[in-house]
């Protein structure tokens, strides 16, 4: 049985409802990321960089970052595309998520990782901001003429939904965003992304 260790409203949230949809038994352990959990030692054995999410598989091998778990899991329970060319446009999408989008994020939630020096946080938050925004847009443009990221729902669309919701919860005007809100809305029709935003305390 898969375990997922996460946090509510984290990064995580992505593989939680691909979890959820999937049917599959699995078990979700919540990491008290305010309290520090994740650089306790034994979280640590889990994920080495005391992040969400990690993925515990089935011969207990911990698997980390969402590049690697939204693939396997997408494979898994067929939520991922299947043909090269599709997969490759896949890839390039997770890893502008991964490697762009969540990044910005950081700098306004976790400046201290860019700078020793308090007063430079402000300036790090505002560009943070601005950036994150820039790149909401941009996946807005993807989403135009389209229901899914793919051509149909895959492990894509929760990883984009998530964020969408950390758009809301920074009062980015994100009602704008026309193409991004209908995926969101859509999102929230399925059942299983009703029952993780509530345990999750998700308001969008
Ligand atoms: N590159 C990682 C990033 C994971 C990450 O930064 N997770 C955040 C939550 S969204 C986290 O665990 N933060 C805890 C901390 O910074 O202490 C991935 O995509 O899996």
């Amino acid at each position: 049985m898969l375990t997922l260790f996460y946090a509510p409203g984290a990064c995580s949230m992505a593989a939680h409802i691909v979890l959820e949809e999937s049917g599959d038994k699995y078990e979700a352990r919540k990491v008290d990321l305010a309290g520090g959990e994740q650089r306790t030692e034994a979280y640590l054995k889990i994920h080495p960089l005391g992040r969400v999410p990690a993925l515990r598989l089935d011969d207990g091998e911990p698997l980390t970052e969402n590049t690697a778990i939204l693939p396997y899991l997408g494979k898994r329970y067929d939520l991922w595309p299947r043909h090269a060319a599709t997969e490759a446009k896949a890839l390039s999408l997770i890893g502008f998520f991964a490697s762009s989008v969540h990044p910005a994020h950081a700098h306004v939630g976790r400046p201290e990782r860019y700078t020793a020096d308090p007063g430079a946080f402000p300036g790090i938050k505002d560009m943070g901001l601005k950036t994150f925004h820039l790149y909401l847009k941009q996946i807005d443009g993807m989403l135009a003429g389209r229901e899914w990221f793919s051509e149909h729902y895959s492990v894509l669309d929760p990883y984009g939904f998530v964020f969408y919701t950390w758009g809301v919860r920074r009062e980015l005007p994100m009602a704008e965003l026309k193409n991004y809100t209908a995926h969101k809305d859509r999102m929230l029709k399925r059942a299983a992304v009703g029952r993780v935003a509530a345990d999750e305390k998700i308001k969008v």
